[in-house]
This record gives structure tokens, C-alpha cells and sequence, in this order.
């Protein structure tokens, strides 16, 4: 009774490893991905719901080697729509994070599972001490009245890129959590 039952497990297991080999599904919910961005478009991509105002970046030197982009990133579609990953031409590496109380009681940033996630016909607040958007391995100093592009990437695939002013700000010094991973990247903590 028990082999039967492993067995038949495992060719659950192998029939669903076949179907992530051959059609690149991730199971029976994942929604279709063959056709990318473009098939995503024609049928209202999340990137054509996406809308954000008030758009800025922390000014910061590139040897303090991140900051965040802030703003109010909003849904003018009926379905719910997710920001799942960032970069931008002035950042190394791009990550989106949300700020959490650590066990020492202070601050931490990390990345936050799941992306951003702006309801349907809602809001979603990217501000100093909450969600943002980090730059990450800065390739020059970002000073105020400079400009910044941002490309978003969706849950569907579908694309969208923002420029943000950059701005001065005092605050949003969140420490960064080294149990994020890649905290040898950076070598700095906070910013
Ligand atoms: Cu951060």
C-alpha cells in the first residue's frame, strides 16, 4: 500500500517535471506564457493598467551605493496587477523592498516576496520607511534636479518604464537585512 502510494507520487512528480521541460508551465493555474509581452498586450497587459505619480528618487553619491525610488503606483484596470521586478540604466541591480521592524527592534529593508502587488482601481504607496524600489550598485552620483528611468516588469510580462526626478531628502535610512542575500554585493549597510 505504501509503495503503491510512492509510486504513484512520483509520477505525478515526473508528469509535472515533464510539463515544466516541454511547455515551460509552472501547473494548472499558471497563466499562459508563450506568448510573452506581446500576447500580453493584446489582451490588457497589467503594464497597460499601470499608472504612478509623484515619482522621485533619493538623491545620493554613487559611493553610498543605493537608494530608493518612491511614488504612488497605480491600477486603472479591473484586475489586480503586480510589479515583480525593476532595473534602471543608473543601477546595477535593482531589487523591491519593503521596510519590516527586525528583531533588535529597528528597521530592516528586504526584498519583499512577491512583488508589489496594486489592486484593481487602487493604489499602492512606495514611501521612505515602507515599499520601494532600490537602486542597487550605483554607477554615478544621482544629484538633485537629475532624472532616472525605471523599466517595471509584471506578473504577465508585460513591461513599463517611469522617469523620476531626483530629489534631496533627510531619512529613509533604513539598514539593509543581511539575511536578504547578497550583502556581499553592496558592502554597505543603509545608505
Ligand atoms: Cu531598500
Amino acid at each position: 500500500m505504501a509503495d503503491l502510494k510512492h509510486t504513484s507520487t512520483a509520477a505525478v512528480s515526473l508528469a509535472f517535471a515533464a510539463c515544466l521541460a516541454v511547455t515551460g508551465c509552472a501547473g494548472p493555474e499558471a497563466p499562459e506564457q508563450d506568448g510573452g509581452a506581446e500576447a500580453a498586450a493584446a489582451d490588457a497587459a497589467q503594464a497597460d493598467s499601470f499608472t504612478i505619480e509623484d515619482a522621485w528618487i533619493k538623491a545620493v553619491t554613487e559611493d553610498e551605493g543605493m537608494t530608493g525610488v518612491f511614488g504612488a503606483l497605480g491600477n486603472d484596470g479591473d484586475q489586480d496587477v503586480t510589479v515583480v521586478a525593476a532595473t534602471s540604466s543608473v543601477a546595477g541591480m535593482v531589487e523591491l523592498h519593503e521596510v519590516v521592524t527586525g528583531d533588535d527592534g529597528n528597521s530592516v529593508m528586504r526584498e519583499k516576496d512577491g512583488g508589489f502587488t496594486i489592486p484593481a482601481q487602487g493604489t499602492h504607496a512606495l514611501e521612505p520607511g515602507a515599499d520601494h524600489i532600490m537602486l542597487m550598485d550605483l554607477g554615478q552620483d544621482l544629484e538633485p534636479g537629475a532624472e532616472a528611468t525605471v523599466e517595471l516588469e509584471f506578473a504577465d510580462g508585460s513591461t513599463t518604464e517611469f522617469t523620476a526626478p531626483v530629489k534631496d531628502f533627510e531619512g529613509a535610512n533604513e539598514n539593509y537585512d543581511e539575511g536578504a542575500g547578497h550583502s556581499a554585493d553592496h558592502g554597505e549597510e543603509g545608505h
